[in-house]
């Protein structure tokens, strides 16, 4: 009697120009050769390698869809919604990611679909978001409740639902819907910083789901980092972005909120005392325990 095959799914999102994490993650599913691998979005920004991470990504032949950072280059790219201050310091790293990007990286990043029903034979249709299905920036983490969730899920047929965005695994249910939201591969924030993907196995009638982290070498790529000229400017937001990949903690977006909360400036004498007031809270704990 022949072995009956087993439907597995790779999910990976969050790379955010950083090709060690990606090479980490591709060279750990060569093991594993799942039939199928989805990109679910956040390929460009924050990392200092967005147009290779365009290129590579393209030339893998894989799904793609798209996550907020990607629309938000293009746009960027086209002189559109450019925030106040776009020729400041604090701009450096995602003005660099966005002079990178080729008119064919634009092109192809403007084309990914924000969504996209998974179909394996042996198995039920999977959804892949980055954020909800109703927006890329909205999270189906620990921060969203269930009515929330719900809205978000509003006419949603797949039994299970796989989102990305917050750069921490989760896992959750809602009625009969399965909602996981998969680990970053490029720049986590849940206290691990090696690669982190999801991988999905049909068994018993349902998607399960599979946390991976991947240890890899973080030095080439702070070395990438210095050498391509994100920290000239001596800014502060390309360290915090520095320091989120060394950390595996969010740094960059707390400390903008909380400058912005207090009216201060986003200068290293405000990040000094970011630092120096700040509590860091613990990160989110995961397997998820009774
Ligand atoms: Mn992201």
């Amino acid at each position: 009697m022949s072995e009956r095959h087993t439907p597995t799914l790779a999910i990976i999102a969050d790379i955010h120009g950083n090709i060690p994490a990606l090479d980490a993650t591709l060279a750990d599913l060569e093991r594993i050769r799942p039939d199928r691998v989805v990109i679910a979005g956040d390929i460009v920004n924050r990392g200092p390698q967005s147009h290779l991470a365009v290129e590579r990504v393209a030339s893998l032949g894989l799904d793609v869809i798209s996550g907020n950072h990607d629309t938000w280059l293009v746009r960027l790219a086209r002189g559109e919604g450019r925030p106040g201050g776009w020729e400041s310091s604090w701009w450096t790293p995602v003005r660099r990611a966005v002079e990178e990007l080729t008119p064919d990286d634009l092109a192809w990043l403007n084309a990914l679909p924000p969504r996209l029903s998974v179909t394996l034979p042996g198995a039920e249709p999977l959804l892949v978001v980055h954020g909800s299905p109703r927006h890329a920036r909205e999270g189906m983490g620990r921060r969203i409740y269930d009515e929330q969730l719900a809205e978000a899920l509003a006419g949603v047929e797949e039994r299970t639902v796989v989102g990305a965005h917050i750069h921490y695994p989760w896992e959750r249910w809602l009625g009969d819907q399965h909602v996981v939201v998969i680990g970053a591969s490029g720049c986590p924030f849940n206290g691990d910083i090696n690669a982190q993907y999801g991988l999905f196995t049909w068994e018993d009638g349902a998607w399960r789901f599979e946390h991976r982290s991947v240890p890899y070498d973080h030095e080439p790529l702070y070395t990438i980092w210095s050498e391509s000229g994100y920290l000239d400017d001596n800014s502060v937001a390309a360290e915090l972005m520095m320091l989120e990949h060394r950390t595996a903690r969010t740094q960059y977006v707390p400390f903008w909120e909380w400058a912005e909360e207090r009216g201060l400036p986003l200068t290293r004498a405000s990040l000094e005392r970011f630092h120096a007031e700040r509590t860091l809270a613990p990160p989110p704990p995961w397997p998820l325990t009774a």
